[in-house]
């Protein structure tokens, strides 16, 4: 039996396994390795991932839609399909009529590799990707307050070791159950950790104190704890004087948000907001975390930066166990976010608009600085520029099922049917591959080489543990051969791939010219930046300073604004949707897996017992949930862990399930990022003849 160590293909936690090959049948068997990140655990998720190699749904040949059905075709009909669509579509509205929309599910390799195949192979603008749905709010925070966008600025095994804890908007024990040992071991010690949730989750179960505030007035919670801090004294004024600028006018901001304003504001007592501040006041060790709760608004941006300032105000960052850090949520949501797929982004998280860069990375893809494009679109405003008449006409979809994830479904669907092409890869139909004029079959995690980059901003390696099934090619091949037939030579190795990010990105901020393969495998990862082959990787961050022009992180006066959308008569309660623990994004995957499938079949809207009292809604009753932008119907899962003016629906699911076909799509003006964690909701009983 040969085995091989690689990585669980879902979330940013990375959990190692091995898989070991056995004679026949597939797939694999796969077991829990002791990797850093998950020391032998894995979640149920991850458990199940091997059973999708042979699942009978996989794609194994193109398909191309011929009166209006899809069938199988060869890779050269579908191929040649897709150019001629690629070359009608320039020579008729010129090359910013072909967009491309890629996924933090892909490899370093595929990401980067996708970014330079629109800027070089199409001459595009118009590429971003789902990442956008996920980490924007907490990387334009990043960038702004650091100078960087790096995750977690420290190991994810710190956090056994802050005395306190608090954790904006993040569920771990349902998303990322693995990494639980670690605030498990803090606790035992005796660390304090506090939770920010409209939920009493399993994650808020074992802290010491939970704080329940409306969704979407984090950031006024943020500026009451530090109006408190400030009046309390916990202020760390030697780290404010020499390591920060602006304190001052955020200072002046928060006297505003004295306790009782804040109580109103978001529903959370005086004596919690008093005892939080206590408890991060006091600790020798602190760190502050976010993830989506605190990130997807439409003051995503600023709620974070309201984070960071309380962070730098108590003198967190580049401290012992200490600091501030967002949770990344893809595979590779934290490399994906680095080398170009996004819209405005050269690789090495470069600036497209930034002369230097351009001469940088053009010199390395061997191209005149003037023949790359400029910065294109956000995701939704891609999708939003879909089947225009001056707008895009062929979109490439790489690793994401916008129909199901995407905010406000109902015009999404609109938009990709209007386009001349929508093309999709994937390794199963997904709903937006249902859609689409071409599909092609793509291999699945193990079946390539690559690297990927975790939540820690460590770089690892995923290996290739046997073929795709006949017939079928990965991305990088995808795009070597569509490149060929537009008169472009892409490689479609990894290795050679990754080489030429290390020289792209040399010099950039997320700088990866001295992690190798070779490295990657003898160290159990490299954290970037790594700028040389004889650099250590940089585990920590902000010991010595910010990467910003003057060394200090920067304070921004930050304040609260209403949701785009607040109840009212007719939609009179908050929505907010998530994830539960079997399911994984938009549940392409994780809903074919047989060992979730109990699971997978019935999607459970959360509402507290006297709401559903007030509604008439029985345990286990059908409900209908209406917005302004659509319908959907859930299970009633009836629990007094919600507020009672909220509901929370997960989005793992299409058709009448989809929580995303009543999302808002109000974007964060910084980031772009939707509001999928707050909109108004009506709701009613759907009583089924028993
Ligand atoms: N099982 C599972 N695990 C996953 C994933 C998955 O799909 N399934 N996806 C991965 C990815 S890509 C990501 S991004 C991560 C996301 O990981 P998390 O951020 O932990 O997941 P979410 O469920 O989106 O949101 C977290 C919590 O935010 C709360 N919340 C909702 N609105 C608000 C609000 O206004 N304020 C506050 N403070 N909290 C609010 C919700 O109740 C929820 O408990 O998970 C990763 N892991
Ligand atoms: N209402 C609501 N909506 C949300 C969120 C929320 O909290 N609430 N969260 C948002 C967040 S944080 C995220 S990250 C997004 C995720 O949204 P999606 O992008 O839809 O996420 P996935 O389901 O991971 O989609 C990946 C797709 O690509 C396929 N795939 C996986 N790996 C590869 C690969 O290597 N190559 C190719 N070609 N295909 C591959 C999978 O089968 C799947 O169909 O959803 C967002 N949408
Ligand atoms: S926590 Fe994430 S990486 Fe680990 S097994 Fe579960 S899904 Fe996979
Ligand atoms: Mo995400």
């Amino acid at each position: 039996m040969t085995s091989v160590a690689t990585h669980c293909p879902y979330c940013s936690l990375q959990c190692g396994v091995t898989m070991r090959i056995q004679a026949a049948p597939r797939p694999p068997l796969l077991e829990p390795d002791d990797f850093p990140t998950n020391r032998g655990g894995l979640c149920a998720k991850g458990w199940s991932a091997a059973e999708l190699l042979d699942h009978p749904d996989r794609l194994t040949t193109p398909l191309v839609r011929d009166n209006g059905e899809l069938r199988p075709s060869t890779w050269d009909e579908a191929l040649d399909r897709v150019t001629a669509a690629i070359k009608t579509a320039q020579a008729r509205y010129g090359p910013e009529s072909v967009g491309c929309f890629g996924g933090g599910g892909l490899t370093n390799e595929k990401a980067y590799q996708f970014g330079k195949f629109a800027r070089v192979a199409l001459r595009t603008p118009y590429i971003d990707y789902n990442g956008r749905f996920c980490m924007s709010s907490a990387a334009t925070a990043g960038n702004r307050a650091f100078g960087v966008d790096r995750g977690l600025p420290f190991p994810l095994a710190d956090i056994a070791g802050a005395q306190t804890v608090l954790l904006v908007g993040s569920n771990p024990a349902d998303t990322m159950p693995p990494a639980m040992q670690y605030f498990d071991t803090g606790r035992a010690n005796g660390a304090a950790h506090i939770v920010v949730d409209p939920r009493y989750t399993a994650t808020a179960k074992g802290s010491t104190l939970h704080l329940q505030p409306t969704p979407g007035t984090d950031l006024a919670l943020a500026n009451g704890l530090l109006h408190i801090a400030i009046r309390e004294g916990y202020v760390d004024q030697a780290y404010v004087d020499t390591r920060t600028s602006g304190f001052a006018a955020v200072r002046a901001a928060v006297a505003a948000y004295w306790p009782d304003r804040v109580e109103r504001m978001t529903g959370v007592p005086v004596a919690h907001l008093r005892r939080a501040v206590e408890l991060l006041g006091t600790a020798r060790s602190a760190m502050i975390l976010t993830a989506r709760g605190a990130e997807q608004h439409r003051n995503g941006t600023d709620t974070t930066q309201a984070w960071i300032n309380l962070a730098l105000a108590l003198g967190l960052p580049g401290r012992p166990y200490s600091g501030f850090g967002t949770v990344t949520g893809q595979g590779n949501g934290q490399g994906g976010r680095e080398h170009g797929q996004k819209a405005d982004q050269l690789p090495g998280y470069r600036r497209i608009d930034d002369p230097a860069a351009r001469a940088h990375v053009a010199a390395v893809w061997g191209i005149d600085p003037d023949d790359l494009p400029g910065p294109g679109v956000s995701a939704v405003e891609l999708l939003d520029r879909c089947g225009r008449p001056d707008g895009v006409r062929v979109l490439l979809v790489l690793a994401s099922n916008v129909v199901v994830s995407a905010p406000d479904r109902n015009r999404v669907r609109e938009r990709l049917g209007a386009l001349d092409l929508l093309v999709v890869s994937d390794f199963f139909l997904s709903e937006t591959a249902a859609l689409a004029d071409v599909v092609f079959p793509t291999a699945q995690w193990a079946e390539e080489d690559g690297t990927m980059t975790n939540l820690e901003g460590r770089v690892l390696r995923r290996r290739r543990v046997l073929d795709p099934p006949p017939g079928v090619h990965d991305d990088l091949t995808l795009m070597s051969l569509l490149a060929e037939r537009l008169g472009h030579s892409f490689s479609a190795d990894p290795r050679t791939v990754f080489d030429e990010l290390r020289r792209a990105s040399a010099g950039g901020i997320a700088d990866y010219a001295g992690i190798s393969y070779e490295r990657v495998d003898a160290e159990q990862g490299v954290f970037w930046p790594c700028p040389s082959d004889d650099h250590p990787g940089t585990p920590h961050l902000f010991a010595d300073g910010f990467p910003t022009p003057d060394g200090r992180a920067r304070f921004i006066r930050v304040d609260h604004t209403e949701p785009a959308e607040t109840p009212d008569r007719e939609f009179p309660y908050v929505l907010t949707t998530g994830r539960v623990m079997q399911q994984y994004q938009s549940g392409n995957q994780t809903r074919r897996a047989r060992s979730l499938h109990a699971s997978a079949t019935d999607p459970k809207v959360e509402l507290h017992p006297d709401l559903a009292r007030r509604l008439g809604i029985d345990a286990a009753d059908l409900v209908e949930l209406r917005t302004r932008r659509g319908r959907a119907v859930f299970r009633a899962l009836i629990t007094n862990t919600i507020r009672p003016d909220t509901v929370f629906a997960p989005f793992h699911w299409g058709g009448e399930q989809s929580a995303n076909a009543l999302t808002d799509p109000a974007l964060d003006p910084h980031s772009k990022m939707p509001a999928f964690k707050v909109c108004a909701v009506a709701i009613t009983p759907i009583k089924e003849d028993r």
